[in-house]
């Protein structure tokens, strides 16, 4: 069975920059979406997709677990020159395909998938594994338009696997401003993060912190992963390399949850061979949906490579 995609950071590397690039092989993050669309200005644009091609042929690097590109937008007439640069290389697992306003941009982007790597995407679904797998698409939520069009959107595509949202194009497409709050995104924010979770997707991945530096800068992107995880997104946009162990520690399950969630699922065992579906812990009721929680709470840990075993030993 494949391993499950974790996301708990989503690392932008501008593509024109060879420094970076350089950089970011020596990071452990969830995902890199190397990026062809904003960090890279028009004049720099062939190059960066000559530097990404160059990038995909190099052996992985160890502590990256997902190698993604974020294409230019389809009605930008960018994003086709910078498929044909980067889709040949088995070392690509994931496309970010931004400004997704409707399905029609991720049919544009499993037909090129299809014509041009029919091997790894079949247009009818088999039941074989394919070595390497399908390309896994991921669309950036940046508009209002996106926000009405979710559901289609979330149905567009076999090889759809998670939402993001964007912020600052949201805010500049409703005319708002952003506040530390955020209070002015919870509506999108919850469509985002309920809608992806409708259709089983495999990450709903929050805004950027654009504060990167310093200790009032990680203290502003740790309140704001907490604030995204309790909304039910499962990971954070970063642009710095300073923001990923914040976002992969608070979007993993934390010691107190992870106990928690062991010490459920071990009563839990006991209560079934008593033959009762409720019972209480601390004084609170457990039944069915408090025990699945536990159970989610504990294959995510599993998932992230804690430990589980070795909490599970205390109880
Ligand atoms: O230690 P070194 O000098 O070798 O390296 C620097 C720097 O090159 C490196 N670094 C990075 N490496 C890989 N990926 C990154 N994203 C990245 N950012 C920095 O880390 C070392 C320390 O860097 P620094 O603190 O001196 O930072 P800089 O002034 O060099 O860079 C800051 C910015 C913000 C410009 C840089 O981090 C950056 O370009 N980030 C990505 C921005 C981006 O991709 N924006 C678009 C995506 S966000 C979006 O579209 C929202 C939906």
């Amino acid at each position: 069975m494949a391993a499950p995609i974790i996301r708990r950071a989503l690392l932008y590397v501008p593509g024109s920059s060879k420094k970076m690039l350089d950089k970011s092989r020596g990071l452990k993050v969830d995902t890199i979406a190397y990026d062809l669309e904003d960090s890279v200005t028009p004049n720099k644009k062939e190059e960066a997709r000559q530097n990404l091609r160059h990038l995909l042929q190099q052996p992985r690097a160890a502590g990256i677990r997902e190698q993604a590109v974020r294409v230019n937008s389809v009605e930008s007439g960018l994003a086709l020159a910078d498929l044909q640069e980067v889709l040949q290389s088995p070392n690509l697992d994931a496309l970010v395909l931004p400004k997704c306003n409707s399905a029609s941009d991720l049919h544009f982007l499993t037909d090129v998938l299809r014509q041009t790597l029919p091997a790894r995407h079949p247009s009818t679904p088999s039941s074989s594994t394919t070595d390497p797998p399908p390309i896994r698409l991921i669309a950036l939520i940046e508009s209002a338009k996106a926000i009405q069009n979710l559901p289609s959107i979330c149905a567009a595509s076999p090889y759809l696997s998670g939402l993001i949202f964007a912020a600052e194009d949201f805010a500049l497409d409703l005319s708002i401003t952003r506040t530390p709050s955020l209070h002015e995104f919870l509506y999108a924010r919850s469509a985002i993060a309920t809608a992806a979770r409708a259709a089983n997707l495999a990450s709903t991945i929050d805004l950027v912190c654009t504060a990167y530096s310093g200790a009032q800068g990680l203290k502003t992107l740790e309140e704001e992963c907490l604030n995204g995880k309790g909304m039910g997104f499962n990971g954070k946009q970063a642009i710095h390399p300073s923001q990923v162990e914040v976002c992969q520690r608070v979007f993993s399950p934390g010691e107190a949850e992870l106990e928690w969630a062991v010490r459920i699922v071990v009563a839990d065992e006991k209560a079934a061979e008593a033959g009762r579906g409720a019972w209480t812990l601390d004084g609170k009721m457990i039944d069915i949906p408090v025990v699945g929680k536990a159970k989610a709470v504990v294959e995510r840990a599993k998932s992230c490579g804690i430990d589980v075993d070795g909490v599970r030993e205390k109880w």
